[in-house]
């Protein structure tokens, strides 16, 4: 007999696959799914042997069989479908980015916190142990106070001009692309490792193409973007889609008065830590992890990557546990979903005007009536 929950998932395509095997990894049971119509939701549910399939999103939360709703559709639709969720009292876990606008994002998460269900929303890259072990360094001070924080997400799967995609549609992916699909999840691990928030921005946005596939692009291809923190530390972001030879390159380097540390998701085993004399690569094991919460998240010998898919079961193992009442540390939810989307306005208005945004002010004045203070 079963011990755990009952996800229904919507969508069918990439993340339905990522997230059903991290559900059934951690002992739950993916028991629907609902995608875009009943025969594209029956071909997946049959590929991922799911026994029931909805013809819509809207069946699927209304079905009683069902305790946690995973969000995997087309960015346009997450904030309406968590709303319904929520309302329907079944924990959410939503994919990034939560909502296509701060203001979207702030009516759905009033509704989350009235009705007291569960949110989650998978910054993955959060769970891999070494990330944890940086983060545990950094916040301790093995880095001293930090001064630049720079890095880039760089991936050229959209380098073709002929190549296309729901996220290029600003009406299914929202008005930012590569920062809202990529730069967002830089920005979470930047602030999670260092505990430091970046408080103001300068943004470029550009394109590539003005049309692929025949239609005119109306999202960003490339971000650049500079940006102050609240402790004092400069920073620059470069965010790419378009950047051929590099997949899925999330570097992040913080750089203190004693040293200098270096993650690579593209190498997601190690980190560099710099000195002036010498520099260090500290690899992912249980002999030289020193943080708790990293040596917890590591679970095969040293030696033995730990990968992408690794670290989204220990996302949804976390957060489920969150859901059970058992919250554990560093899972991103509600609150770092919000964050995520005041940083997505601040750069598409920082890019219209070409000046400096204050990302705090810029919340307050996009927050909706509906918001408590
Ligand atoms: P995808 O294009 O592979 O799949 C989207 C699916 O949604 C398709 O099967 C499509 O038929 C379905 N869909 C469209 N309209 C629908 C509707 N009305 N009701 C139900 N299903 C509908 O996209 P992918 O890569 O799976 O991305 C989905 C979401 O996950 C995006 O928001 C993306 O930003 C996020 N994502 C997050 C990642 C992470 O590491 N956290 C990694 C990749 C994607
Ligand atoms: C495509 O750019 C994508 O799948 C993003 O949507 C994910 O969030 C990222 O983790 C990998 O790339």
């Amino acid at each position: 007999m079963s011990r755990g929950l009952r996800a229904g998932i919507l969508g069918g395509g990439f993340m339905a696959q990522v997230h059903t095997r991290a559900i059934r990894d951690n002992g739950h049971d993916v028991v629907a799914l609902a995608s875009s119509s009943l025969e594209s939701g029956t071909r997946t549910a049959d590929e991922l042997n799911i026994a029931t399939v909805f013809s819509n999103w809207q069946e699927l939360i209304a079905s009683p069989d069902i305790d946690v709703v995973h969000i995997c559709t087309p960015n346009a639709l997450h904030a309406e479908i968590a709303i319904e969720a929520a309302r329907a009292n079944k924990h959410i876990v939503c994919e990034k980015p939560i909502a296509v606008s701060y203001s979207q994002a702030a009516e759905m998460a009033f509704e989350v916190e009235k009705s007291e269900v569960g949110f989650a929303v998978p910054f993955a890259y959060r769970f891999y142990p070494i990330v944890r072990e940086l983060r545990s360094r950094v916040q301790e001070g093995q880095a001293g106070p930090l001064h630049l924080i720079h890095g880039n997400y760089l991936q050229d799967w959209l380098a073709d001009p002929e190549a296309t995609n729901w996220r290029v549609d600003s009406v299914s992916g929202g008005r930012s692309r590569a920062f809202a699909d990529i730069g967002t999840h830089w920005c979470d691990l930047m602030e999670f490792v260092s505990g430091d928030r970046i408080t103001r921005l300068i943004a470029n946005t550009s394109k590539a193409y003005e049309a692929r596939g025949g239609r005119e692009v109306g999202t960003e291809d490339i971000a650049t973007i500079m940006f102050e923190t609240q402790r004092g530390a400069a920073g620059t972001l470069t965010v790419s889609q378009v950047s051929l030879g590099r997949k899925n390159q999330l570097l992040i380097e913080l750089s203190g008065s004693q040293a200098s540390f270096t993650f690579n998701q593209e190498r997601p085993d190690s980190m560099l830590i710099g000195g002036m004399t010498s520099s260090q690569i500290v690899t992912s094991g249980q002999e030289t992890l020193s943080s708790g919460d990293a040596r917890r998240l590591s679970q095969v010998p040293s030696g033995h990557p730990q990968g992408y898919q690794d670290a989204f079961n220990s996302f949804v193992a976390d957060a489920y546990s969150g859901f059970l009442g058992d919250v554990r540390p560093g899972v991103p939810g509600l609150a770092d979903g919000l964050r995520s989307a005041a940083l997505v306005d601040a750069v598409l208005e920082s890019a219209e005007s070409g000046t400096w945004v204050d990302v705090a002010a810029h919340k307050q004045q996009n927050s909706t009536s509906l918001l408590p203070n």
